[in-house]
């Protein structure tokens, strides 16, 4: 086991595990150290620049749809071209806080997402409502534990576009309509399905604090109208209840990437709590 460099109230862990269980996501206290968020914070602008401190290429996934510079910068796996920023995605508090509230005995982290949102209010980046296991369906076998923490690396308040949540939409199954692409507001109302309601909860947070959301939580996100940028990381996770789909059809050859290939290097899907 670990030794925790938190020190969690049960109390408080136990507030905490039931607003997931019944909500689907729930807000954590900041755990990163100031030092730490000031030394990430240069190292993402490098990574964005393509300065790799490891020698080691991220993916660069994505620029706003297009390579608009006013729109959402997203760069996945980008831990593994900078030590700086897996030191704090591996922060032995969010794994501890991870497993409190979901009772895993094990987390490991099977993919990053440095998301940078530029200031100025353009619609491109706004990020759409949609369930991640959209996404992450043709890699994990269904039922598998797998989630989210999301880690604020600058002061993420209302004006730099937060996450908001559909609260208890982990209980509307698996829904159509996700796209993480769309700017289009009103594409919420579409995913509600029947007798359901929209319970819209803001995720903000100061730095150094995260969130957990589950892979059926409904979740998006609003231009950053502030004037300065919106840094965080989305960190994937899977627990020891999660399994790899065995014969994923993902054409790696032909530019496509098998996050679950790397779940045996710790320099990519590195473990953050147990064994
Ligand atoms: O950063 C955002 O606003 C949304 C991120 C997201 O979709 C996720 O963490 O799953």
């Amino acid at each position: 086991m670990n030794t925790p460099v938190v020190s969690i109230d049960p109390l408080r862990a136990r507030e905490k595990a039931a607003q997931y269980d019944r909500d689907g996501f729930c807000l954590l206290p900041p755990v990163i150290p100031a030092e730490l968020l000031a030394r990430v914070t240069p190292r993402m602008e490098a990574v964005m620049r393509g300065e790799y401190e490891t020698g080691k290429k991220p993916l660069d996934f994505w620029r706003g749809g297009d390579d608009n510079p006013n729109g959402l910068r997203k760069i996945d796996q980008a831990h593994v071209s900078d030590r700086a920023i897996y030191e704090a995605i591996t922060h032995p508090a969010i794994g501890e806080w991870a497993a409190a509230v979901t009772g895993a005995r094990r987390v490991q982290v099977w993919a990053l997402q440095m998301l940078v949102k530029p200031p100025g209010g353009n619609a491109r980046g706004a990020i759409g409502w949609h369930q991640d296991l959209h996404y992450w369906k043709t890699w994990w076998q269904p039922g598998s534990n797998v989630f989210t923490a999301w880690l604020a690396i600058s002061d993420v308040r209302e004006e730099n576009g937060p996450m908001h949540f559909a609260a208890g939409s982990h209980r509307w199954g698996l829904i159509e309509g996700s796209d993480f692409t769309s700017a289009d507001e009103a594409s919420k109302r579409k995913m509600i399905p029947e007798k359901a309601e929209w319970h819209d909860v803001s995720g903000a947070m100061p730095p150094g604090a995260f969130s957990l959301h589950q892979c059926l939580t409904v979740h998006g996100s609003q231009p950053n109208v502030s004037e300065v940028p919106r840094r965080s990381f989305a960190i994937h996770l899977c627990t020891e209840d999660a399994t790899p789909i065995p014969d994923r059809n993902i054409d790696t050859k032909g530019g496509g990437y098998d996050y679950l290939e790397h779940l045996d290097d710790a320099s990519i899907c590195p473990v953050i709590y147990g064994r």
